[in-house]
C-alpha cells in the first residue's frame, strides 16, 4: 500500500487536474451559484465553446474542401461582400442554440434583423449578439480570424419583435467574449469577474484553462491601426500617428482581424483604434457585438475602451447595427490617443470663437 503522506503532486497529477479546468466548470465557479441562472449561463458558455469547435474544425480543413473559401456573390446589411465562412459560422451559432432552450434571439452581422427561436422564447431570456467571424478578409490567406460574442438578458417580451430593448448601453451586458481561431483556438471570456482564456485541446474537445484574471499592462509598445487611411482622419488622429511615428519604443501591429489585434494587446499592452474615416465617419466596426464585447474584456482586464469622446460602455445605440469609432487598449495608450483629439477640440473651439 503505498503512503499517501508524502504525496507530492508531479507534473501528471497536475496535468489531470489542469485538464479537468473545463469551461463549464469555470463559469460555474465563476458564479460560485448552482441556481437556474448560473446553470443556464454555463450551458449557454458550453454552447458557445461547441461553435467555436465547430467552426475550428471546418477553418482546419478549408483548403481541403469544396464551397468553403471564397465569396458567396451576396452582400450583407453592412454593405459589405460575404464570404461562404461568414454564412457557415452564422449558421452554426443558430444551430447550436436552436435546441439549446436558452437563447430567444441571435443578433448577428450577417442578419439584417435578429433571429427568433420560437421555442425557445418563452423560457430563453438571454439574447446572443455576436459576429460569426471577424476579419473575414483572412480567411482565404490562412491568418487568424475570430469570432465575438455578447450575452444580454431579453428584457420585456419583445411581441413585435423590434427587439428595442437591445439598444442599451454596453453596462447591461450579461457576459462577453471572443474566440481566436489562430496557430490554436482559444476562447477568452468575461461574466464581470475578470478574463479568463481557455485554449481548444482538440484531442479532447475541450476547452481547456489557460489563464485567469488576465490584466491587460497599463502601457505597451504596440499601436494597431490602418494607416492606409491616413488621408482619411481627423487631424488629431494624424498627429497622434506622427507622434508614434517620432518616438522610440513603438511597433506598429496590424492584422486586418480586430480580434488577433486586440488579443495581442490584451496580454502585451498597447492601443488599437479604428477611428471615424471620411467614407466612415462613424468608424467601421459594430458597436453591440464588436466595440462593446471587447470594450466589456479590456475593462474587466485593467484596459479602458473609448470613442474618442466617451467611454465605449456608455454609449446607448440606436439602431442595432450601429457603428463606433474604437480607441481600446491600455490605459495610457488609450489617454494618450484622447489627448490628441481633446487639443484639437480645444483648438477648434477657440478658433470658432
Ligand atoms: P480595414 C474585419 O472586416 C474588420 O471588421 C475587423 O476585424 C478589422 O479590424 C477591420 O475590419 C479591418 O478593416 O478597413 O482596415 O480593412
Amino acid at each position: 500500500m503505498t503512503d499517501m503522506t508524502d504525496y507530492q503532486p508531479t507534473d501528471a497529477a497536475f496535468a489531470v487536474d489542469r485538464d479537468c479546468k473545463t469551461l463549464s466548470r469555470h463559469v460555474l465557479e465563476q458564479l460560485q451559484s448552482f441556481s437556474p441562472d448560473a446553470q443556464d449561463l454555463s450551458a449557454l458558455m458550453n454552447r458557445i465553446a461547441l461553435a467555436g469547435k465547430l467552426i475550428a474544425r471546418h477553418l482546419s480543413r478549408a483548403g481541403l474542401m469544396e464551397s468553403v473559401l471564397g465569396f458567396t456573390g451576396e452582400t450583407n446589411v453592412q454593405g459589405e461582400a460575404v464570404k461562404k465562412m461568414d454564412v457557415y459560422a452564422n449558421n452554426v451559432f443558430i444551430s447550436v442554440f436552436k435546441q439549446s432552450g436558452l437563447v430567444c434571439r441571435l443578433a448577428s452581422e450577417e442578419m439584417d434583423q435578429p433571429y427568433y427561436i420560437p421555442e425557445n422564447c418563452p423560457i430563453g431570456r438571454y439574447t446572443l449578439l455576436y459576429d460569426p467571424i471577424d476579419g473575414s478578409s483572412n480567411i482565404d490567406i490562412d491568418l487568424s480570424i475570430g469570432s465575438i460574442f455578447s450575452i444580454r438578458r431579453q428584457t420585456g417580451d419583445d411581441l413585435d419583435q423590434s427587439a428595442q430593448d437591445l439598444l442599451q448601453d454596453g453596462h447591461q451586458q450579461l457576459a462577453a467574449g471572443y474566440i481566436l481561431y489562430g496557430p490554436s483556438t482559444m476562447l477568452v471570456y468575461t461574466l464581470g469577474q475578470g478574463v479568463h482564456a481557455f485554449t481548444l485541446d482538440p484531442s479532447l474537445g475541450e476547452f481547456i484553462l489557460a489563464a485567469e484574471n488576465i490584466r491587460v499592462p497599463s502601457h505597451g509598445p504596440t499601436y494597431s491601426v490602418n494607416e492606409g487611411n491616413f488621408w482619411q482622419w481627423d487631424d488629431a488622429i494624424r498627429d497622434f500617428t506622427r507622434y508614434v511615428h517620432r518616438h522610440e519604443g513603438y511597433s506598429a501591429r496590424y492584422s486586418g482581424a480586430l480580434v488577433a489585434d486586440f488579443h495581442r494587446i490584451l496580454l502585451q499592452g498597447g492601443v488599437f483604434l479604428y477611428p471615424g474615416t471620411v467614407k466612415k465617419p462613424e468608424g467601421k466596426l459594430r458597436l453591440l457585438y464588436e466595440s462593446a464585447p471587447l470594450a466589456m474584456l479590456i475593462e474587466q482586464a485593467g484596459g479602458r475602451a473609448s470613442t474618442g469622446i466617451q467611454p465605449i460602455l456608455d454609449v446607448v445605440p440606436t439602431e442595432l447595427h450601429q457603428r463606433t469609432p474604437l480607441i481600446i487598449g491600455s490605459t495610457e495608450d488609450v489617454a494618450l490617443v484622447e489627448s490628441f483629439i481633446y487639443d484639437h477640440s480645444r483648438r477648434q473651439n477657440r478658433d470658432d470663437g
